[in-house]
């Protein structure tokens, strides 16, 4: 499976193409509403008040509501364009902002709204995992979703699949929703910014789907949700947890029913247990805010910058569904993989091996 995405958030469309998916997969332009609503913006007053459509467009790869086998390609017009900080960022890198490796690369970018390393690229992303998302289910029964783990200091004291997708921050804690609000409130109003965790938990996925050394599991689960703007860090399963633990207490032990604890997030040697997999990202906060910060312009000159348009005080909230989508588009690529190498391997008769 191979993805790729194009557009940029002040262009006129933003689309992706989707390549490798197996033919007949129903698939229809409504099946990518409810998670493109997930993501969007101006959905809350915690999130940048742009409102774009997000109406997707079915290019290709789909006839009579199946896919054909062929590259899906998905386009969404961007409706809602209008920039405020165009005119102060086209010549200022802000501090913390991609705009200042874009110019160092290519010595000209397009400025307008955030160009291309807007986070307006992640909705391909997630109309790209609804396919994923599907074929997953529909073919092995996986179910991939997220919530949000932490929030600036704030982490949930109890867990509840059913409030996460009750509340507009995917918190697994109804009771802490209102606590979440005036915090966000507060900070929104400071002119400040706030880093956030995601988890995404994997259920159902079968033993044998990753790549031993090169495109193990965990590796290319990385690799993709690092790629999502503004994620810092990765972890799979305990993560960094496993720095202070002990082997006693870091193995999963095995017994005749099952394993008794998931540290390892489901992969051992790069390829799924049949555990849940767990991953973990660490977003960053965004880096245009209103509060002044020092900084130079294309010239190389002291300026001082405030970024005054439509953003998001924590990129983190809306982050949910566009790690579930990556995740996704993983495990299906895995899957894929397992299949083509290993066919059905429960035609192989197991071997126990001899002694040499
Ligand atoms: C973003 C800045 C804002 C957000 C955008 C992410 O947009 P603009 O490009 O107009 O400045 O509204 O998010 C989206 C448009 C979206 O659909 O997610 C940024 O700097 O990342």
């Amino acid at each position: 499976l191979s993805v790729t995405t194009f557009g940029e958030s002040h262009g006129p469309a933003i689309g992706c193409v989707v390549d490798g998916c197996p033919p007949g997969l129903a698939l229809a332009p409504e099946d990518f509403r409810n998670d493109l609503e997930r993501r969007a913006t101006g959905r809350s007053r915690h999130t940048s008040q742009r409102r774009e459509t997000d109406e997707v467009e079915i290019l290709s790869g789909v006839y009579e509501g199946l896919t054909t086998g062929t590259p899906i390609a998905l386009l969404i017009r961007n409706t809602d364009q209008r920039s405020k900080d165009y005119a102060d960022i086209a010549e200022r890198f802000r501090p913390g902002h991609a705009d200042y490796s874009y110019w160092h690369k290519y010595g000209l970018r397009d400025p307008r709204g955030g160009g291309r390393s807007s986070a307006r690229e992640t909705t391909m992303r997630v109309a790209a995992g609804v396919i994923a998302k599907r074929w997953l289910q529909q073919r092995h029964g996986v179910r991939v979703r997220g919530w949000l783990a932490q929030l600036g200091p704030l982490t949930p004291a109890a867990f509840d699949w059913d409030a996460v997708e009750q509340n507009p921050f995917f918190w697994p804690d109804a009771a802490m929703v209102a606590e979440l609000e005036s915090w966000m409130d507060k900070l929104r109003k400071s002119g400040d910014s706030v880093g956030a965790r995601v988890n995404v938990l994997a259920e159902n996925v079968p033993p044998g789907w990753g790549e031993p050394i090169y495109g193990k599991l965990d590796g290319e689960l990385a690799a993709a949700l690092m790629s999502i703007n503004a994620v810092k860090g990765v972890e799979i399963g305990d993560g960094f947890a496993a720095v202070s633990q002990r082997g006693s207490e870091h193995r999963d032990e095995i017994t005749p029913q099952g394993f008794l604890s998931n540290h390892a997030g489901g992969v051992l040697g790069g390829i799924s247990t049949g555990q849940d997999v767990l991953a973990s990202i660490a977003l960053k906060p965004t880096s245009s805010i209103l509060i002044p910060g020092r900084s130079v312009n294309v010239r190389g000159e002291p300026v001082d910058v405030v970024t005054k348009g439509r953003h998001d005080p924590c990129v983190g909230i809306r982050a949910t569904p566009i790690a579930e989508a990556m995740v996704a588009l993983v495990l299906m690529d895995q899957a894929l993989r397992h299949r083509a190498q290993c066919g059905d391997v429960a035609a192989v008769t197991p071997r126990i091996p001899a002694k040499p």
